[in-house]
């Protein structure tokens, strides 16, 4: 049988509904939400896009003047805070819910806990963890940006079993197989900036927009490390005005080509004076503008340094059974190495998938 209903099987709904929403609520949550009164599901509710309403808005309008004595299973912790809009937790208490069962508290610093506090003064029954790690496993960008201020950061990777992610000649279509750059194009759709490095935009002119197969996906924002603004004025990324591009650059630029990107619509962000760009405060600048989340997809010395930086949540490395060889073929992560095993980064909460011959293999970098 497919479900005992339960708890847990209304509280596995709205997650399963907060989960498809992914990509498309910007800095904000997903969250889902499911109002069930006297044994039957009466009102669905997803956070769908900043701005609009909260999830449990959508479940309440539609439960009507069901939702008076409702139990309300809820993936996030009801905001108590007037954002974009008004606090979910003050509209559970007008409708009279009897129960509310939460997956995680809200660790956005306007809530954390005080959602949860106002529903228990006002007599409403409150149980928080229910399935509470997979709903922040969901939320795991959100929780990232809202605490920190910077993006969380997912490094991708598509190399052969010898970590080269192009041959000598530069020749790297196609490595992995079609499985795996399919997948690739639901992690574009499910961050908000895309990030290469200059050479590879000199080197493949790509579009770095997401082509999902049979659906239409969302398009991050473009972003590319140059510090000394070699992009050409007649790439892709600059021209085909899919997604907004910014450029990250440093002081050292010209002012000119500057001048001239901007007119194209290009904003160009300087961060630092040193001879690469300062990659912690590149975070910063990204996340002033409110890009919440970032896929880098190399090439090799970018990784390299946004390891060595500490700036990655999580690394998606996809492995295709060849081996290219070739001293000087670019490798998946270029950095200085260290001396002893020991002191390797080492990936924790890993998780591996098999895609018919390629594989992939993620998980959270842990640094020694
Ligand atoms: C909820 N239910 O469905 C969501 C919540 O600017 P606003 O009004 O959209 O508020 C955004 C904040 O509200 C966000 O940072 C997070 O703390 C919470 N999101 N809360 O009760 C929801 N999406
Ligand atoms: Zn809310």
């Amino acid at each position: 049988m497919d479900g005992i209903i339960n708890d847990e099987f209304y509280m596995a709904l709205a997650l399963d509904m907060a989960e498809r929403a992914q990509g498309q609520t910007g800095i904000n949550p997903v969250v889902g939400c499911v109002v069930v009164k006297d044994g039957a599901m009466v009102g669905l509710g997803t956070h769908l896009q900043r701005g609009t309403a909260h999830a449990e808005v959508h479940a309440l309008n539609m439960a009507g003047d069901r939702a008076e004595g409702s139990t309300v299973y809820v993936t996030l912790e009801p905001c108590s805070h007037y954002g974009k809009t008004p606090p979910c937790s003050e509209r559970l208490i007008r409708e009279k819910v009897k129960r509310v069962v939460v997956a995680c508290e809200d660790p956005n610093p306007q809530v954390a806990g005080r959602g949860i506090d106002l529903l228990r003064r006002s007599g409403i029954e409150v149980e928080v963890g229910l399935l509470g790690d997979r709903s922040r496993r969901l939320n795991e960008k959100f929780i990232k940006y809202i605490t920190t201020g910077l993006p969380y950061v997912t490094v991708k990777t598509a190399s052969t079993l010898d970590g080269r992610i192009a041959a000598e000649s530069g020749d790297s279509k196609w490595i992995t197989n079609e499985a795996a750059r399919e997948q690739v194009h639901t992690l574009r759709h499910r961050h908000q900036g895309i990030m290469v490095g200059v050479n590879t935009v000199i080197a493949d002119n790509p579009q770095l927009t997401t082509r999902l197969q049979g659906a239409i996906g969302l398009n991050p924002v473009r972003i590319i490390v140059d510090s000394l603004l070699r992009i050409p004025l007649e790439s892709k990324v600059v021209r085909d005005g899919a997604a907004p591009t910014v450029i990250l650059t440093t002081e050292r630029a010209d002012l000119d080509k500057a001048e001239a990107l901007k007119k194209i619509g290009v904003e160009t962000i300087r961060c630092g004076s040193g001879p690469q760009v300062d990659l912690r405060l590149a975070m910063q600048e990204l996340g002033k503008r409110e890009i919440g989340s970032i896929l880098v997809e190399g090439g090799g010395r970018l990784n390299g340094a946004l390891l060595e930086a500490r700036l990655i949540d999580r690394i998606v490395l996809y492995f295709a059974p060849k081996i290219v060889g070739g001293p000087a073929a670019p490798v998946n992560f270029s950095l200085r190495g260290a001396d002893k095993m020991a002191d390797a980064v080492r990936l924790e909460d890993v998780e591996t998938e098999v895609l018919g011959d390629n594989v992939c293999i993620s998980g959270k970098p842990v640094w020694p």
